[in-house]
């Protein structure tokens, strides 16, 4: 792809992350956010890491310190390397050692073969204490955000092997790295398969040391070719998926292979002796090596974003439909709570309303006995009849006359409270009825007890505050009757009367406090849940518009990316 192609593309990937981090805003897809930074780094800085990796005592740490241009590493004709060094680019130098326990601690340069090195006491019990040595060092190669790592390599011991093994994933490329006198051992073999493997790996570049021990040119090129051709024969046979055949493909078609000697290239640096340097091969190597890794940057980095933003978009469909049903689920199940509390409101309106035309149906009876007279109209003339009859001379009309006001009076005071008490029962039994409808209780508290409470607090239909029954005028013999019975009746319609007022007063605090409760909060839950209902319902709403705005936007931005990624 063209410089300028490149640079496009990189634009628009990082236009399109930036795009990106808005659109999981509206999912708190934050670990997904998190991870969009890292990527959003990785545009602007294309930090590559590539990896010497190859069986101990190949002159692995010797090529490392021959690109620094300098012995930083420790290499030594025993095994040298045992822990992890990353070289990084620092404008000082500086050397950091990361501990297994997490903690750190920053070392002097030349203090570094405690560390790193097996050679020794010192070196063997801190390496084994060591995640990684970070050094840092003005080396051209490193600028631009490339790191060189150095591993203790294969086969030495298993601990070395495992320590190597892992850094696998996370590298960007490697440097295998061989001997002309033994190269393509059945381990280095097996360890450029695991490499061709491994998804992440875009370039392996195949470094054959030592050919300062080879006879000459003649010599050389035919090493090399024969590493060529074994690394191939090996893994093709080797492979089987699709993909990696591929990735191998890629890689091996144009093996970029070199014959090199790193331990002539440092010695020739130390003596500047250019015609040594020329003889080790190391600069056209390094030069190669430069160009590789910095064009593979991009590239790289592209095709990490692409693979970071397929995976997070698929990884983003799926939490999408998964949030959406649950919002459906939820806006269902208020849905039908709502319903069920407009039915309950329904139905407590009518049923308060049948049961207080049930009461009050009860009510009037005991006061029409009053006011038609009912069954009080017999009891009262014959115990006016009685003392009628008790009547044997004028003298005596005036005590018989006071004895039939007071029975007349004590009959209608005791079938007065007799019918207040009913009237009283009929509404408690109502709202005990009321007690048998299911309904929402806040606060503890049901409709029901809430009624129970005004019928009892209410006051009774009240003592008898009549004034007694009282004869109007003198009375004579003959009238005694009449006015004695018209009395009684202007009595049993002022008891009706006082009756029906309690009754009205009743019914219009029952019909209040039903409605206060109600309102209160029947009404107020029913409230509640629309809000929730709607609440939900736009939540759906907005989830899906900004999921399918910001879902073709980012298709729209991905396609335009492939395309001119394909030209
Ligand atoms: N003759 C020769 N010796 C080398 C070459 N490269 C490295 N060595 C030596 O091989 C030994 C092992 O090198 P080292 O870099 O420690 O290997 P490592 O274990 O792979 O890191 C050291 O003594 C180096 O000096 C080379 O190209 N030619
Ligand atoms: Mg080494």
């Amino acid at each position: 792809m063209k410089a300028a192609r490149l640079k496009s593309v990189e634009f628009k990937l990082y236009e399109y992350l930036i795009n990106l981090r808005s659109f999981y805003d509206s999912l708190d897809a934050e670990d997904i956010i998190a991870g969009i930074g890292e990527y959003v780094e990785l545009v602007k800085t294309r930090y590559y890491k590539i990896a010497l990796i190859g069986v101990f005592k190949r002159g692995k740490s010797s090529l490392l310190n021959a690109l620094l241009g300098h012995g930083v590493l420790p290499a030594d004709v025993r095994p040298a390397t045992a822990t992890v060094n990353r070289v990084t680019f620092s404008p000082t130098e500086f050397a950091e050692v990361f501990f297994k326990d997490g903690t750190t601690r920053e070392i002097e340069i030349d203090q570094l073969d405690d560390y790193v090195s097996k050679v020794g006491e010192v070196g063997r019990r801190n390496a084994a204490e060591i995640d990684e040595v970070v050094v840092g060092y003005p080396s051209v190669f490193c600028q631009n955000y490339i790191d060189i790592i150095d591993t203790p390599g294969l086969e030495d011991d298993e601990r070395m092997t495992e320590i190597t093994l892992k850094r696998i994933e996370e590298i960007d490329a490697a440097i295998v790295v061989m001997s002309a006198l033994s190269p393509c051992s059945q381990s280095e073999c097996e360890l450029i398969v695991r490499l061709l493997k491994s998804r992440n790996i875009h370039d392996i570049v195949f470094a054959v040391n030592f050919i300062d021990c080879l006879d000459g040119e003649e010599d050389i090129g035919r090493v090399l070719k024969s590493v060529e051709e074994k690394v191939r024969h090996y893994a093709f046979q080797a492979l089987d998926d699709e993909e990696t055949i591929a990735r191998a493909h890629r890689i091996l078609d144009h093996m970029r292979i070199f014959g090199i000697s790193p331990k002539e290239a440092l010695a020739a640096m130390r003596t500047n002796d250019r015609n040594l340097l020329k003889k080790s091969r190391f600069p056209g190597f390094q030069d190669e090596l430069y160009k590789i890794v910095t064009s593979a940057q991009t590239t790289n980095m592209i095709a990490k974003v692409l693979a970071f933003v397929r995976d997070s978009i698929a990884e983003l469909e799926g939490r999408y439909n998964a949030r959406m049903l649950r919002l459906q689920a939820e806006t269902e199940t208020t849905e039908r709570a709502l319903r069920g509390m407009i039915r309950i409101r329904e139905q407590m309106g009518a049923y308060v309303d049948g049961r207080l035309d049930e009461i009050s149906r009860r009510c009037w009876e005991r006061i029409d006995a009053f006011r038609f007279r009912g069954e009080h109209f017999l009891p009262i003339r014959s115990m006016i009849l009685d003392r009628a009859a008790r009547v044997r001379s004028p003298e005596d009309v005036p005590a018989q006359c006071a004895a039939a006001c007071r029975a007349v009076d004590d009959h209608l005071r005791a079938q007065y409270k007799a019918a207040a008490a009913d009237m009283r029962a009929a509404f408690l039994e109502g709202v005990s009825a009321l007690k048998g409808v299911a309904l929402p209780s806040p606060g503890g508290k049901t409709p029901a007890a809430e009624l129970y409470e005004i019928v009892t607090d209410a006051p009774p239909p009240g003592a008898y505050d009549l004034a007694p029954l009282r004869l109007g005028g003198p009375v004579r013999e003959g009238g005694l009757f009449i006015a004695l019975e018209q009395a009684a009746f202007a009595q049993m319609s002022a008891v009706a009367d006082r009756l029906d007022r309690w009754l009205t007063e009743m019914r219009g605090d029952f019909c209040r406090a039903f409605k206060r409760l109600d309102s209160a909060y029947l009404q107020e839950y029913q409230l509640a849940l629309e809000c929730a209902y709607e609440e939900r319902c736009e939540a759906a709403e907005f989830l899906k518009m900004s999921y399918r705005r910001n879902r073709a936007r980012s298709d729209l931005m991905f396609e335009s990316i492939r395309s001119e990624m394909e030209i």
